[in-house]
């Protein structure tokens, strides 16, 4: 794959933007936008939170809608769902759907939402970052339509749901209790915990994706049904985690990272709003105390997820792992070991991959082709991106942001793409490549990333 130092032409990047945002006006139903039309015909959290940051550049009144629609379907315990369904969709377009999760009734005491179905597990907590940026990207209509007074408290009660509810160790790190709850559902790091996991009949649910998609992109059926078996039991309990066994719980730095990076974005939002910015500084930071201390491991160069009922490290490198770059205060030996390891073998940054991927190179469960086994996904490499800006690798950032340009438009907003021949897999018009391709035009013509960044973390 070839990259360019300079980057697509004036012409190229306005073609670019011009098609980008055609899949972004595309997949918006008129609440929210879809990930995709075929695979993914709901809205989803994570998928939003980058789609606002994304939308911020065409509509910035339409991102605040975005994540208003998101955030408007939260549970009474702070949970931010990770998917909100849209009625008007037919039960059987995605598995599982509404029928499945029954969100309304087997969800009621934790707070579920009455006039809205909802899946009752979360997603990386991206939103607080999405929402200063959104903010920031129009202040006055922010202003004029209260966005920050009404999206922060409710910010503020997300984030306390995973401190208080998903903190199984006492470590002051939130944990996942399902593959899906990382957004990086069929990742090798998954494997081990998932063993012990019985999974149910490939016969008894019916998929919906590979309707639209190539089996041999996706995760497995035994995956599924170790999904569908984790999925039913968190039901079954009312989707309540005290008092629930939770047989697969990880602690994931990547999502952790994003909760750290929202954390701080949470200090920025409440400065604007004139309250006490301090309390959040101080959860970022300890926080990051945290993260340190439990996942960081040396031999790795990188941090690692932790097996919480095994009580183990999960010895495998997953890109989640590389998230933690987008901390800002991280110790510096930490940045310096983990930009090694990012351009190293094991992911080949700027060498072997021009877009990092999701999985160790050298890993024994690496596929070019599988979901989260190796292909190099969009969102993720914005989030690198950012921390390698964050830790003064401008020119490796400048580089990922070109490469990350060239392949979204030579593979038409593609979901994912083989990270050694960039050839797109999954679903096309896929929206977040065409989110972040929009940010990255953007700050492209206007220059200001750095000094973007030094501002936010002040
Ligand atoms: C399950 C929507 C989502 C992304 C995830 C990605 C995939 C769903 C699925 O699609 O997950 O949530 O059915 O495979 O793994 O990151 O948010 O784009």
């Amino acid at each position: 794959m070839t990259t360019t130092l300079t980057g697509p032409s004036a012409q190229a990047r306005a073609a670019l933007r011009r098609d980008a945002t055609r899949v972004l006006l595309a997949n918006w139903t008129g609440m929210s936008t879809v990930p995709s039309r075929t695979l993914y015909p709901h809205q989803w959290s994570w998928d939003s939170a980058f789609i606002a940051i994304g939308l911020r550049h065409l509509s910035p009144r339409r991102a605040q809608r975005e994540l208003e629609a998101l955030l408007g379907a939260q549970w009474g315990d702070g949970r931010i769902p990770h998917i909100v369904f849209n009625p008007a969709v037919r039960l059987d377009a995605y598995f599982p759907g509404p029928d499945f999760w029954q969100s309304t009734t087997a969800g009621r005491a934790a707070g579920a939402p009455p006039g809205v179905e909802t899946s009752g597990i979360v997603q990386p907590p991206v939103h607080a970052l999405a929402a200063a940026l959104v903010h920031r990207s129009d202040p006055e209509s922010s202003r004029r339509r209260g966005f920050l007074k009404w999206i922060y408290p409710r910010l503020v009660a997300w984030h306390a749901y995973l401190l208080r509810d998903r903190d199984f160790t006492g470590h002051g790190l939130a944990s996942i209790v399902h593959p899906w709850e990382s957004g990086m559902d069929n990742s090798p790091c998954w494997d081990g915990p998932l063993q012990r996991i019985v999974p149910v009949p490939a016969a008894s649910f019916r998929r919906a994706d590979l309707a639209h998609s190539d089996p041999a992109d996706r995760p497995t059926d035994l995956d599924y049904g170790r999904y569908v078996r984790l999925a039913a039991d968190y039901r079954g309990h009312g989707y309540r985690d005290a008092g629930t066994s939770h047989p697969f719980a990880v602690e994931d730095p990547g999502f952790n990272a994003l909760l750290i990076a929202s954390e701080h974005a949470l200090a920025g939002i409440a400065r604007v709003l004139g309250r006490d910015p301090r309390p959040h500084r101080e959860r970022a930071e300890a926080l990051t105390d945290s993260l340190v201390r439990h996942l960081w491991q040396p031999h790795a160069g990188m941090f690692l997820c932790r097996d919480v009922r095994a009580d183990r490290v999960i010895e495998e490198m997953s890109v989640t792992g590389l998230l933690p770059l987008v901390v800002p205060s991280l110790p510096g030996r930490i940045a310096s070991a983990m930009l090694r390891t990012a351009r190293g073998d094991h992911f080949g940054l700027g060498s072997t991959s021009a877009l990092v991927p999701s999985y160790d190179l050298l890993g024994s469960a690496f596929d070019a082709s599988r979901y989260w086994c190796g292909p190099a996904w969009f969102n993720i490499n914005w989030i690198i991106e950012r921390g390698l800006r964050l830790h003064g690798a401008e020119t490796e950032a400048s580089a990922l942001r070109h490469a990350v340009l060239d392949a979204a438009g030579a593979s038409r907003f593609a979901e994912y793409i083989d990270p050694l021949t960039g050839r797109g897999r999954g679903a096309t018009h896929f929206s977040w490549t065409a989110a972040v391709t929009i940010d990255f035009l953007a700050r492209h013509d206007h220059g200001r990333d750095h000094e973007h960044d030094r501002r936010e973390y002040r």
